[in-house]
């Protein structure tokens, strides 16, 4: 019984967005989806209920890809954070799939979530541990009131996931999980994973 989604195409001199591209879906009266097509760690709302997340891997040390981006934006002191996450088992931080929450230092958001998707290939159910990373997200994201959280594509870069298939477990889970949220936001770097997002939120959002 809810409205279809309200989609609306906006300009980018908005004065407020970063980023061009913009496209709004409502997902219900209170939570709206927005897509961009940026660098994610230009993004914040208001510096202090909004947060961004890091496509990571399970020592939570950084790496390449956005973790590289998101480390050298923020500076030395989100690695230092980062260690102070205690180890599951040896090596692991952040298990596959689950997701936890650091300040943000220098970034212009008030906390990272660092989340770990899957690498595409080594998994029986990728998109079980894919739709896991956006849930376990969101939800520690609910538990330290934040009620902005921006998204890059989880997976997609070194770890594989063919961007179709992810583009649709991230849309539908995040359709499923994001009550409570004011905004949820897709910052994709590319062109190519801009229009995937922006094709599969048409269709499942319709
Ligand atoms: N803003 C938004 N998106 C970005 C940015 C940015 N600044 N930079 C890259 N992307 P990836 P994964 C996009 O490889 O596949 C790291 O080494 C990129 O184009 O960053 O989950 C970690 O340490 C792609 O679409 O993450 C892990 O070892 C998406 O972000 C591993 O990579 C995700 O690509 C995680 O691999």
């Amino acid at each position: 019984g809810r409205d279809p989604a309200r989609v609306s195409i906006l300009s980018s001199d908005n004065g407020r967005e970063f980023s061009d591209k913009l496209v709004s879906f409502d997902l219900s009266p209170s939570t709206t989806l927005k897509l961009h097509k940026g660098d994610i760690t230009l993004w914040s709302i208001d510096g202090s209920t909004d947060a961004i997340v890091n496509a990571a891997e399970e020592l939570m040390l950084g790496g390449g890809g956005v973790d590289g981006a998101i480390h050298r934006a923020a500076g030395p002191q989100l690695v230092e954070a980062c260690r102070e996450v205690p180890e599951v088992r040896p090596g692991v931080r952040c298990p596959t799939g689950e997701a936890r929450i650091t300040p943000a230092f220098l970034l212009p958001v008030s906390h990272v979530i660092h989340t770990v998707g899957p690498i595409y290939g080594k998994h029986d159910q990728p998109e079980v541990l894919l739709a896991n990373a956006y849930r376990n997200s969101l939800k520690i994201a609910k538990e330290n009131k934040i009620q902005y959280i921006a998204f890059p594509a989880i997976s997609c870069g070194v770890y594989r996931y063919p961007h179709n298939e992810a583009s649709r477990v991230a849309i539908s889970t995040i359709k499923e999980c994001s009550d409570g949220l004011k905004e949820v936001h897709f910052v994709l770097f590319s062109d190519t994973t801009y229009s995937v997002w922006l094709e599969s939120a048409y269709e499942l959002l319709k």
